[in-house]
């Protein structure tokens, strides 16, 4: 279609269209599937149109892939996740596709503008944030390996919620993506499974006289399969993410219908459908509610029946399961696959108990995205017992021969059978589902090495004790082609024009880039490429909170789910003492700032949702002061989410990775932050270490008390944040400022709850006890952006030094040493 180099193989089909072939397809798509006059089409009716375009070019190398694996007969992996945050697919597709640009050409010729289109594109945000994003990140690199995988999910009806702020304060509205329909999705109605609830367990005996268990007199519900094509880069790979939706089931409800009660027996139908219909908008906390736990099995046991059939095909036993077969659990939500599984093996198919956990062990990894034990899952044995009676006894069963193991390795330790039961006994009993998790599968992974460590030794000692070779490492990555090429095009066009385009599959070549770091002339070109990036978000925070900000300022972002132990709260108190100093004429010698935050809080979250309100009155006041001007400014973006995202990484200067050492699993943010340029400021947590450990510490600022001094700190009942305020005066100015109502029209109860936490000893954050330090290491950084060539220098290396964290090495890393699948 133009005379540019073919970027993958399928920009050869696309060439040979003709503009003339492209246009009739277009206008095929705008007539049969959305009824439209292509004559008076609008942009949302083009980008439909352009998505059906693409998604023909996607099944058919859709199908093929799939052929491929049946034919080689290859190990299959599948990603159980409850969560995919995808964002939008319109440009990711042309992009992983190769022709972009080409299109992005046509469209302009017929008049219009490819960027505006994307923007009709709703974002897909089934997820919370770090997990769902990094499922997602998973499939790019699956697809663009040519690992056979499959994503495996709910198609929520709503996503995460909008976010929007009224007055300061955070309003939830619900996401209702599909209100148009999504152009990416195929319904496969053939492919539908029933699923089972309630009811109760029968022992019998079959006809050779064998004592056996059933689950009968359910309530049944279906699942239907939806499947959204993932393209990898650049090969002729499509995968796909199966997306179950809850049907009711065609059964009428005999008992109410018979009695007469038509109208109740299909109500009941209807209701059933709600299982698929909304994400739960907490991560790191436990919503413990029964619809929840039926989401779950929902999901699992729908995987599951689609799993075996795919078995099935093509063997008869289970001999083999495990070595064809892995299963990857995204942390402990499908967890009940474990009881599910072995249901199936020994009530339906009669397996043997024993040949039947060696299967399931053999099949499941599990993996694990948090550390703090209040954030661990755990079900009611009451609810579980009621809504999945069978797979109570089961995990029952699993926990008995697995205390017999450990009373065998350990005579007369009680503490220890009490410490590592799957049931915890009081207050209530529960079933606690990382336990269930880490016995029966044959991996067990933390996400960053920092996080492993603290899995091994602290979280789950006794279980690394017990089973030493289970536990291992795999530091998270993102997606280059996503947190890059897509959202970047500038710096990603500088790039390839300087070390060419290698590192779009292979990010170790970035550090090609180096040696360019210390060239003038190509950082005024790196410069340019933020500054412009840096506009645009301008024009996006003007647009969105009509603060006006200076693109020659730092861009200092936070921008992440808001909680407590990432410490939003403490850039707040960095942000106050800087304003104190502007105001005071105490500071003429730091750069000016924008400072600038982003995230979402759980609803039922009071105290995060308090902080929300707090950046934004403190945005109003210092936004308003006219003492400060362009030195200072303050924005809060509403509803951040992977679009949102993808305008931010590239505009950032400085990165803030600021939680309480030893709270922060991985953390993935912080990578995006970095292979766009920015520096980061960041405690020793999670992945940031292994970020410095990659950059050099002269390349990052670091700053805070270790995993090791935050224990410390905790269990000294003499440690003070008090006298941290009372010392500091400074310190104190700013919580005084929180307290007496400056932020707050006056209003000295309105912030009460943030001022105490701070002052309190038991303040599980330790905000106070980093302030000092972190304070001192933002000198540093205004320092330091002062000196602009260094600044960019440093930046640079930044990004050249970023190849580990492709998610493209994370999923070699699990296929060679979880899955024991072969990839190159
Ligand atoms: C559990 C039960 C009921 C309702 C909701 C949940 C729930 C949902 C989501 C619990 C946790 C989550 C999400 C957790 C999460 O996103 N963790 C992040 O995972 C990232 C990817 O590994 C890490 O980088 C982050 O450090 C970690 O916080």
């Amino acid at each position: 279609m133009n005379d540019k180099i073919p970027q993958g193989p399928y920009c050869a089909v696309f060439k040979s269209l003709t503009k003339k072939d492209f246009l009739s397809t277009i206008n095929h798509h705008m007539l049969s599937f959305l009824g439209r006059d292509p004559q008076r089409a609008g942009s949302r009716d083009l980008y439909k149109a352009l998505a059906y375009t693409i998604r023909d070019f996607l099944v058919e190398r859709w199908i093929a892939t799939q052929k491929g694996y049946y034919a080689k007969g290859k190990k299959r992996v599948y990603y159980l996740s409850l969560e995919f945050l995808i964002g939008r697919s319109l440009g990711n597709s042309l992009i992983n596709l190769g022709f972009y640009d080409e299109m992005a050409g046509v469209l302009q010729e017929m008049g219009y503008d490819l960027e505006e289109i994307r923007e009709e594109e709703d974002d897909a945000a089934l997820g919370n944030g770090g997990l769902g994003r990094l499922a997602a990140c998973f499939l790019d690199s699956l697809a663009t390996l040519g690992i056979p995988a499959y994503g495996y999910g709910i198609r929520y009806e709503y996503g995460l919620f909008y976010q929007r702020i009224v007055d300061g304060f955070q309003m939830e509205y619900p996401d209702n993506w599909l209100r148009y329909g999504t152009p990416w999705e195929f319904e496969r109605p053939q492919n539908l499974y029933p699923v089972k609830y309630y009811g109760r367990v029968q022992r019998y005996r079959n006809n050779k006289g064998e004592l056996r268990t059933e689950w009968i007199e359910t309530k049944e519900i279906m699942a239907m399969a939806c499947d959204v094509l993932v393209p990898g880069f650049n090969n002729d790979n499509v995968i796909n993410m199966r997306l179950w939706t809850a049907k009711a089931s065609r059964e009428i409800d005999l008992g109410s219908f018979n009695r007469g009660n038509y109208i109740s027996a299909v109500q009941e139908k209807v209701q059933s459908e709600t299982i698929s219909k909304v994400l739960y908008p907490s991560d790191d906390i436990r919503e413990g509610q029964e619809l929840r736990l039926k989401q779950q099995y929902f999901f699992v046991a729908a995987t599951f029946q689609d799993i075996l059939r795919r078995h099935k095909k093509k063997h008869e036993g289970f001999d083999s399961f495990a070595d064809e077969i892995a299963v990857q659990l995204n942390d402990t939500h499908p967890a009940i696959a474990i009881p599910e599984f072995m249901r199936i093996l020994v009530d339906e198919e009669s397996v043997p108990w024993d040949k039947a956990w060696q299967i399931c062990v053999g099949t499941f990894g599990y993996t694990n995205h948090t550390l703090m034990p209040e954030a661990l899952e755990t079900w009611p044995v009451e609810l579980l017992g009621r809504v999945l009676p069978r797979h109570l006894e089961i995990i029952y069963e699993i926990n008995r021969r697995f205390l017999e193991l450990v009373a065998a390795r350990y005579p007369g330790r009680d503490d220890l059978l009490r410490e590592m039961s799957i049931i915890e006994e009081s207050p209530v009993k529960r079933v606690r589902m990382a336990y269930l998790a880490i016995v029966g599968s044959h991996s067990v992974n933390g996400v960053a090495e920092l996080h492993t460590h603290l899995l091994k030794t602290r979280l789950f000692k006794n279980f690394h004790d017990f089973y030493p070779g289970r536990f291992n490492c795999k530091t998270n990555g993102i997606t280059q082609r996503r947190w890059l090429l897509k959202c970047n095009p500038g710096l990603a066009g500088l790039i390839t024009d300087t070390i060419g385009g290698e590192w779009v599959t292979n990010l170790d070549y970035l550090r090609n880039l180096e040696p360019y770091a210390e060239q003038a002339k190509f950082r005024q070109k790196w410069a340019k490429v933020k500054t412009e990036n840096k506009k645009r978000l301008a024009a996006l925070i003007k647009q969105e909170c009509g603060v006006v900000v200076n693109p020659n300022t730092m861009f200092d972002v936070q921008v992440k789910r808001i909680h407590e132990y990432k410490r939003q709260l403490l850039n707040v108190l960095h942000v106050i003492t800087l304003y104190h100093r502007i105001a005071n004429g105490e500071d003429t010698d730091s750069p000016p700032r924008t400072v600038v935050f982003g995230g979402k809080a759980a609803p039922s979250y009071f105290k995060a949702k308090l902080i929300i309100k707090l950046i934004n009155s403190v945005a109003e006041v210092i936004n308003n002061d006219s003492r400060v001007g362009d030195r200072l400014k303050v924005a809060f973006i509403p509803n951040y989410g992977v679009s949102v995202a993808e305008k931010i990484f590239p505009a950032s200067d400085l990165s803030e990775q600021i939680s309480t050492a030893g709270t922060e699993a991985s953390g993935t943010g912080n990578m995006k932050f970095s292979l766009n340029g920015a520096l980061t400021i960041g405690t020793l947590d999670g992945a940031n270490i292994e970020i410095l450990e990659e950059v050099g510490a002269e390349n990052i600022f670091i700053f805070g008390m270790t995993t090791e001094e935050v224990e410390a700190a905790r269990q000294n009942p003499d440690h003070n944040a008090f006298t941290v305020y009372r010392d500091n005066p400074e310190v104190k100015r700013t919580l005084d400022s929180i307290g007496n109502g400056s932020f707050s029209r006056g209003d000295t109860a309105l912030f009460a709850p943030i001022v105490e936490g701070l002052l309190n000893s038991n303040d599980p954050y330790l905000l106070l006890l980093d302030l000092e330090d972190y304070l001192r290491c933002q000198k540093e950084v205004g320092a330091l952006y002062l000196d602009q060539p260094n600044w960019i220098r440093k930046s640079i290396l930044n990004v050249a030094r970023m190849g580990k964290f492709s998610s493209d090495r994370t999923i070699r890393e699990y296929a060679r040493e979880i899955w024991g699948v072969p990839v190159d």
